[in-house]
Formats: C-alpha cells, sequence, structure tokens
C-alpha cells in the first residue's frame, strides 16, 4: 500500500488501498489538501466539521489562517470515513470564497434586482406575508426547502411554518432526493430511520447495490469496499445498473436492465429465493405480516418472465437469486435508480421484503440502506421541514398532533392535519394554478434541478407569484427571485446534521460569512421575531436565539421518538467521532443498528403512518393498519410490476436516464468554483452505446442533440458501454455561464438534463420520475476530433479511443497519511 504519499485524486478518485479483512477494523487513512503555498505549519486553527455534499457523513476538519479557509483533512477518528475525504469535499469548499457570492439582500425594483439592506429585503417578505395571510389565508404561502441546511434551520422553519403561518405547504427538496427511503421505511418498518451501518461493510460477504453508484455518490464508502476487496475474505457484489458504473466493473453479477423494471427484477430475484426456500422461517413468524401474499405474487415472475421485461439474461438472474439467497451477512443499499423512478416505492420495499423474509437485520454485516442524497436530508425527514411531522410523528393519529402542539404551546388545531403536508410537486401545481402567491426557496436551485425546466421557470416568472430565495449565489432560480436573501453556508455557520447510517455530526463555525450574509437560522429566527409569532399563552413561538439553543428545542420535540436526540450535546458531539441516532438514557453512546431486536416502531400507536397502496398512493386508515398489523410487526408488501409511463416509440427510440458524475454536486454551485472539479468535468455530454452511436453514423465528441416530447439539449457525444437503447445525460449543468464558454447564447443553446425530463412521480412517495423518459438523438456538427468533455475515470470512460486521460495536476495532490495519529483539533484548538 501506498499511503504516505500524494496522490492526484482528480486521477485517482478513491486514493490508495488500505486493504482488510473480514470482521476487522477498517484501517484510517488521513487525507489532507492544503491550498498552494500554505504548509501544515501555517494552519492557526483547524475546526470541526463534516462533508456537506453527499449524505455519507465524512468527518473533517477545516484549516483555517489569518480569518480564511485554506484546506481541509478527514477526521481519522470519526465511525464514518476514518479519515479519507472524496474529491468534491478535498477541493469544493473553495467555492466559499468565490468572488460572486451573495453578499448583501436584493430586491426587484422596476424589473431589475437591486442591492439593498435586510431591513428593506426583510419588509418586503413580512408585508406580503401578512397580505397574504390576510386576504387569503395561510393556505397561500408555500416554503421549498433543502437538504443541505442544519438541523436547527429545519426545525425554526418546521415551527414557524407550521405552528406560525400554519401552512401545509412546507416541503423540501428531498421530496426530489429520499422521499422514497422515507416511504420505503414506513411501508415496511411503520416508520423512517435506517436500519444498517456503514460498519455492515466491514462484516457483509454479500453486498447488492440496486441503482446506486456508490463509486461516485458515496466515494470514501465505496473506498471502504475496494479495501476489503483486496482485503481477505472478500464481499462479492451484486449490481442493479444499466450504466457500467465502477460497482458494475467490480461486481460478481451485474445486471444492467432496462429503465423502470426493477419491480419485475426484484419479483424474479424473490421468486428464485422462495422457490428454493432460502426463507427465515422463524424471523418471518416472528416479526412480519405478509409473507403469503408476497409468495403468491412473485410466483408469476419466474426469471424468464423477468428476462423479457427487463432484457438481462435469465441465467444472471438466477446467479444474483444464488448469492443473494446463500449470503450468511447481506448488506443492501438502494438509491435512485430505484428511488426516481414510477415504481419507486413498490421497488425499494421489495429490498426491504429480501431482507425480512431472509431475516438479514439488525446483526453486523445483516442490513438495508435505504439510502439518502443529501447531507442532511435525514433531518428535512425528522423536523418535519418535507411532508411529515417533526420527530416522525403521524399527521393521521391526533394523539400524535396533540404531542407536537404540547411541545410548541399552541392549540393542536393551529397544526394543519386535515389532509397529508403538501408534496413539493403540488406546491409547484399550486403556484401555477394560483392558490400559492408566495414560495420562499431556500438551499435548492428549482430552476436547474425540478422536471420540465420550461414549466418551472414560467412558474416563478409569473407576476402574481412572489418569490424569495435564499442562497449563496445568484442562481438561475435567484435569478427569477422577487427577494434574494444572502446566506452564509457550511464552514461559516454551525450546526449538526445526519448521515444515511444517522450519525449525527456538528460542524462548528470556521470563518466569517462574507459582506452581510447570514446564518440560514439567523434569517428565519429574524423572519420569526418580525411576524410576531405567538404560542397559545401569548409567549414568543420561537423561543430560542442561536444554534445550541435551537438544537436543545430540537431535543424536546425528539423526546421519546424514534430519532431521540436527547442524549447528544454540542459537547458530546465535538468528542471525537459523530453519534448514531436514537441517543437518550438507553442509548448514551447512541444506536449501530435498529431492529436487532424484532421491529420497534411499527405499532399502530407509534408508527408515523398507515401505509399506502404503492400502485395508486391512496392513504391507508388506522382500522385498515390495526387489522393488517396490531401487533406492530415489519410488513411485508408485495407489488406487481407495471411498465413505465412513456416507452420508447418510432420518434423517440431511446430511453433516456439522468444522473451524476464523481466531480460534480448537482447544479454546480460549489464545484463549479473549484478550478479542480470544474476541470475534470467542465460541460455537459451525452452517453451513447457504441452500437447506437455506428448505427447512427456518430462518434466520440460529436455535438448531438437529445429530444423528448418536453424538450431538447445539447452536448457532446461519450461512447461508453451503457447499455444499447440507453442515453444518460448529467444533470448538473444549469444555463449560466461558469467560464466554460456555454451560457445561454454561448456555442450550445440548451444543456440542462431537466429541459426534458417529465412532470410525473412515483404515486406513494410522490418523487419525480428523472430515470425514465423516451428520447431521439441526433447530430448536430462533428466532433472534429474532439472529445466529450466527461471524466475517464468512471462510468463515463470510453468503450474504446484516443481520449486524454482525466488528470488533475499539481493542483490536485493530496496528502494521504497511513498512521492515524494526530492531535485532536480540540487539543489544538486551546
Ligand atoms: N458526486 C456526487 N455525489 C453525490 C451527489 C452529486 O450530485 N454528485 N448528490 C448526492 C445526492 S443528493 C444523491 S440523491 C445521491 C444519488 O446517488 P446515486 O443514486 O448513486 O446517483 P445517480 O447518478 O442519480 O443514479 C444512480 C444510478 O442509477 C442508475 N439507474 C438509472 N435508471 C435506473 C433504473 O431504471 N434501474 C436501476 N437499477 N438503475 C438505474 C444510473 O445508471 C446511475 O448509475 O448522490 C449524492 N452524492
Ligand atoms: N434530471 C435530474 N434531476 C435531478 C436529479 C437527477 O438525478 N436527475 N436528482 C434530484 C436530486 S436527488 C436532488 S437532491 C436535487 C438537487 O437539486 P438542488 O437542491 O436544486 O441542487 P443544488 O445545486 O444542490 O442546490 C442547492 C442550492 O443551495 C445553495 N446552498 C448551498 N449551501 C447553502 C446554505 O447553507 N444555505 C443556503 N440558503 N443555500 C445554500 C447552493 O448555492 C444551491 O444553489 O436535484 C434533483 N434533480
Ligand atoms: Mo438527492
Amino acid at each position: 500500500m501506498d499511503v504516505d504519499a500524494s496522490v492526484d485524486r482528480i486521477a485517482q478518485p478513491w486514493g490508495s488501498r488500505t486493504p482488510y479483512g473480514r470482521h476487522e477494523p477498517w484501517p484510517a487513512r488521513v487525507d489532507t489538501y492544503l491550498e498552494a503555498g500554505v504548509e501544515p505549519d501555517d494552519v492557526q486553527q483547524w475546526v470541526q466539521a463534516a462533508s456537506i455534499l453527499h449524505s455519507d457523513g465524512d468527518a473533517m476538519d477545516i484549516a483555517v489562517a489569518d480569518g480564511r479557509i485554506v484546506g481541509v483533512r478527514g477526521r481519522a477518528q470519526d465511525r464514518v470515513n476514518h479519515g479519507r475525504l472524496g474529491p468534491k469535499d478535498l477541493f469544493g469548499w473553495q467555492a466559499n470564497a468565490s468572488a460572486d457570492r451573495l453578499t448583501r439582500p436584493l430586491v426587484r425594483q422596476d424589473g431589475r434586482l437591486v442591492e439593498c439592506d435586510w431591513d428593506t429585503a426583510m419588509n418586503r417578505v413580512v408585508a406580503c406575508s401578512r397580505g397574504l395571510l390576510d386576504e387569503h389565508g395561510p393556505g397561500a404561502i408555500g416554503f421549498y426547502t433543502s437538504g443541505q441546511l442544519f438541523l436547527e434551520e429545519y426545525y425554526t422553519l418546521a415551527v414557524l411554518a407550521r405552528a406560525g403561518i400554519g401552512t401545509n405547504h412546507l416541503d423540501g427538496n428531498t421530496r426530489l432526493c429520499t422521499s422514497t427511503a422515507a416511504e420505503a421505511l414506513k411501508e415496511s418498518f411503520g416508520c423512517d430511520g435506517q436500519p444498517g451501518s456503514y460498519d455492515d461493510i466491514d462484516h457483509a460477504d454479500v453486498i447488492a447495490l440496486f441503482g446506486h453508484n456508490l463509486a461516485e455518490t458515496q466515494p470514501v464508502q465505496w473506498m471502504r469496499i475496494l479495501d476489503r476487496l483486496e482485503g481477505a475474505d472478500p464481499p462479492r457484489l451484486v449490481c442493479v445498473d444499466p450504466r457500467p458504473t465502477r460497482v458494475a466493473r467490480e461486481a460478481t453479477v451485474h445486471l444492467a436492465p432496462r429503465l423502470g423494471t426493477n419491480v419485475a427484477l426484484l419479483n424474479a430475484l424473490l421468486h428464485e429465493i422462495i422457490r428454493a426456500d432460502r426463507v427465515d422461517h422463524d424471523y418471518v413468524a416472528a416479526h412480519t405480516v405478509g409473507f403469503d401474499e408476497l409468495a403468491f405474487r412473485v410466483k408469476e415472475y419466474p426469471p424468464k418472465r423477468a428476462a423479457d421485461i427487463c432484457d438481462v439474461p435469465a441465467a444472471r438472474i438466477e446467479e444474483a437469486a444464488e448469492l443473494l439467497g446463500t449470503a450468511d451477512r447481506l448488506l443492501s443499499t438502494v438509491l435512485q435508480g430505484v428511488y426516481q423512478s414510477h415504481q419507486a416505492t413498490a421497488a425499494a420495499v421489495q429490498v426491504n421484503n429480501l431482507h425480512l423474509i431472509r431475516g438479514m437485520l439488525g446483526r453486523p454485516g445483516a442490513g438495508v440502506l435505504q439510502m439518502n442524497g443529501q447531507p442532511t436530508a435525514q433531518n428535512t425527514r425528522e423536523c418535519g421541514a418535507n411532508g411529515d411531522l417533526p420527530g416522525f410523528r403521524n399527521w393521521q393519529n391526533s394523539e400524535h398532533v396533540a404531542d407536537l402542539a404540547r411541545v410548541w404551546n399552541v392549540d393542536p388545531k393551529t397544526i394543519p392535519h386535515y389532509a397529508p403536508p403538501t408534496h413539493a410537486m403540488q406546491m409547484f401545481r399550486y403556484a401555477e394554478q394560483g392558490s400559492i402567491r408566495m414560495l420562499w426557496i431556500s438551499g435548492t436551485n428549482p430552476a436547474v434541478s425540478l422536471p420540465e425546466l420550461a414549466r418551472i421557470r414560467s412558474i416563478l416568472a409569473q407576476d402574481r407569484l412572489f418569490v424569495v430565495v435564499q442562497d449563496l449565489f445568484l442562481t438561475e432560480t435567484a435569478q427569477l427571485a422577487d427577494v434574494v436573501l444572502p446566506a452564509a453556508t457550511w464552514g461559516e455557520k454551525a450546526g449538526t446534521f445526519t448521515n444515511a447510517d444517522r450519525t449525527v455530526h456538528l460542524s462548528d463555525k470556521a470563518v466569517e460569512p462574507p459582506g452581510e450574509a447570514k446564518p440560514d437560522l439567523d434569517i428565519f429566527l429574524d423572519y420569526a421575531a418580525r411576524m410576531d409569532f405567538r404560542d397559545k399563552d401569548g409567549g414568543p413561538l420561537v423561543t430560542w436565539h442561536d444554534p445550541e439553543s435551537a438544537f436543545e428545542a430540537w431535543k424536546r420535540c425528539s423526546a421519546g421518538r424514534p430519532c431521540d436526540y436527547t442524549g447528544l450535546t454540542y459537547d458530546k458531539l465535538r468528542g471525537g467521532s459523530g453519534i448514531q441516532w436514537p441517543c437518550n438514557e438507553q442509548a448514551p453512546d447512541g444506536t449501530e443498528r435498529l431492529y436487532t431486536d424484532g421491529i420497534s416502531w411499527a405499532h399502530p400507536d407509534i408508527c408515523e403512518n398507515y401505509g399506502k397502496d404503492l400502485a395508486t398512493g391512496a392513504a391507508d386508515s388506522v382500522v385498515e393498519y390495526r387489522s393488517l398489523n396490531p401487533d406492530g410487526k415489519a410488513m411485508i408488501k408485495a407489488a406487481d410490476y407495471l411498465p413505465p409511463h412513456e416507452e420508447p416509440t418510432d420518434a423517440y427510440p431511446f430511453q433516456l436516464t439522468t444522473g451524476r458524475t464523481v466531480y460534480h454536486f448537482h447544479t454546480r454551485t460549489k464545484t463549479a468554483r473549484a478550478p479542480q472539479l470544474n476541470a475534470a468535468a467542465p460541460d455537459v455530454w451525452v452517453e451513447a452505446s457504441a452500437p447506437d452511436a455506428a448505427a447512427l453514423g456518430l462518434g466520440e465528441g460529436d455535438l448531438v442533440e437529445v429530444t423528448t416530447p418536453r424538450g431538447a439539449l445539447r452536448g457532446r457525444l461519450r461512447v461508453t458501454d451503457i447499455r444499447t437503447g440507453l442515453l444518460f445525460v448529467p444533470f448538473h449543468y444549469g444555463y449560466w455561464d461558469t467560464g466554460a464558454g456555454h451560457a445561454p447564447g454561448g456555442d450550445i443553446p440548451g444543456r440542462a438534463a431537466n429541459e426534458t425530463t417529465v412532470t410525473d412521480w412515483d404515486p406513494a412517495s410522490k418523487q419525480p420520475l428523472f430515470k425514465t423518459a423516451a428520447a431521439a438523438l441526433r447530430l448536430v456538427e462533428r466532433g472534429d476530433g474532439r472529445s466529450a468533455p466527461a471524466p475517464t475515470t468512471a462510468a463515463s470512460a470510453p468503450a474504446s479511443g484516443a481520449v486524454p486521460a482525466t488528470t488533475g495536476g499539481p493542483s490536485a495532490l493530496v496528502t494521504q497519511s497511513a498512521d492515524g495519529t494526530w492531535d485532536s483539533p480540540e487539543e489544538e484548538n486551546r
């Protein structure tokens, strides 16, 4: 192993290997990146934080010199990453100091956004809110937030929206991201809450990844798997993904199905496992309901039938089933290839079923990770800043609503619970129809990330809709706003957040925000004060004033609920590693795995919802739930395969899917401002298979156009080993200019993937379908020897030919140190 060396982490995104054997601890490897010219001795302070560009929760320390961030290093003693960092975290912080940060509020005047002071901006927001409350009532106001703020901020927003304004229209972009994770956990276990732990990677003998490009989207856990693959008794991987991801290339069995056929494939896998009687009947009898229904339903899905639907060889399905069925400790992960499709919840639930019928839960190595995507999406869900009530409370359970009202000291009637909290796609519909008149958007860029962008732009541009945007930059969305509020971000504010395996981290403030930018918490607190929200005794509704007091308030709200934070404090979170909830008196050091002792939170009196019909999304009632599941066991729910809503036709002969690359985060507001990351993937591209390219006479680097019934985009072609009939476009590229020369009016007119995607969602989770559309492909202009601006290091690797390798050069060198011994920042800070 060549740790203790410098590695170009653009050329080698995963760094060097530290192999380890099954059931052994994962060795530490501390990754450090300091900007050019800064030596370790120049660092005046290391400030504890965790990464904010994916849901892994990699712990890191921010290097500060002369009041500036000058680098980062991983925290060796943290349970999540043991010191490692991915490329986005090593380089992405540079965006904080970008010269084009918003430093003052803006308001629209005579059609243009002009700078103003905070009073002017907030007074406009307050005047609009008051006017709408008087004339139209709380339903005229909507809040669309993020999976990237901090817990304290979501909780404050949830209180002011639900009990202050009294609106039901509060959701996060988590709707686009992890609403299926939450829904699948509710459907199977009665409540949100990740059963598994990342440590399961150390113990599993089979790891199955469903629609999850772990290598690029959580690169540190992929390093962990790579290290195990080089150690004793390595795990075997099953990968279900239509693209040749790094995960697919390392897999023992790779299934590359047609888009939108996950349920058929999973039903066939379950069919084989039940047929061969690899069922843990004791576990099923003790802890579940619904097995017979599943056994009956999947009888109709022999591998041959699924092979026809999914277009994968039946023999491969049987091999995968053999691995899954004989695993001694099975770990499964699920992400957007499943969640962003028309049967999202139905498919995700089948993965839960696989674990339930095999009794693969609650033991080291046996776990399910219904993954999160965004760094703080878990907190959006817990705090009820998405379509749920805070603390995983059930809006249909009047005891839960009363309990929440007690915590907030308000009348239960104040908290809307006449209908399910409004989901984001519906909020945009209400804004389109005119019933929502004010939309406050924080920490998300819907003018690039929502489906069918032409429609989104026209909704946001309406005169009758008052749009508030709270962001770091003048994004595509901010440009359409009436008021723009400049926010402080990670590194400039303190707060906590929770990763995909329930690990809570504290991220401390390292430097001052630029200009007049303020932490989101301060903005929400300021609004609550100006609106003078009151509790039922006339006291202030929001009683906290800073991150730590907000955290203490949240702890009271979480008490006794599954996501119990009562055993955590800021001090405790400064003690070394992040800590997994529930953390309370019974579990003062946190809880590594849920459901070690059967199913705990599905009881009708405790559960977060009463379940839904997976095909229609219709909510079940408490009466139905009690009769199905009186004792609160895990629920095995079967589902039939239904074809995707949009299938290829003569005019649109391809399937089109969209997603990510390892170097960029979403709409690139941060990663495009980090030179190493931007250079690695500077512009959009289109992936197609070699046979398809040949049939159309297309080659690497040709400028092509992808068209769907919604719209079109242009990008250069990358020919890869993707399945035939499938196109892939990364969704990172909006229409502002990053210096790469492709602004609107540049040489490529439309390049955002979401110009082409459809307004449609999974019936149960309401998550939009970014992963299935029918599309046409045509040549615009020959590449004449150019190559696509697509990385060669990962899923977009060229099938063949002379494409220059993606490298970072001297500015991308990162130090890896093998010995995890170093002074803790707490010591150094003193
Ligand atoms: N580098 C990077 N990392 C990130 C992010 C980022 O923007 N960049 N974003 C973070 C966030 S918010 C999220 S949600 C996660 C997302 O993380 P992932 O879900 O891993 O990422 P995606 O690229 O959206 O999609 C994963 C895979 O789904 C496959 N897929 C497409 N259609 C289907 C299908 O019908 N069936 C199956 N089985 N697979 C299909 C695609 O080929 C793709 O490889 O990443 C997080 N981490
Ligand atoms: N076609 C297609 N579309 C997709 C997806 C896909 O796979 N394909 N994936 C979907 C998924 S999973 C996701 S998560 C979404 C992501 O979509 P978005 O959330 O819209 O993408 P981001 O670029 O992360 O936008 C976050 C915004 O918040 C700002 N920001 C960052 N930190 C802070 C902060 O501390 N405070 C404030 N106020 N602002 C901050 C950033 O500058 C940025 O403008 O995209 C979805 N859209
Ligand atoms: Mo996401």
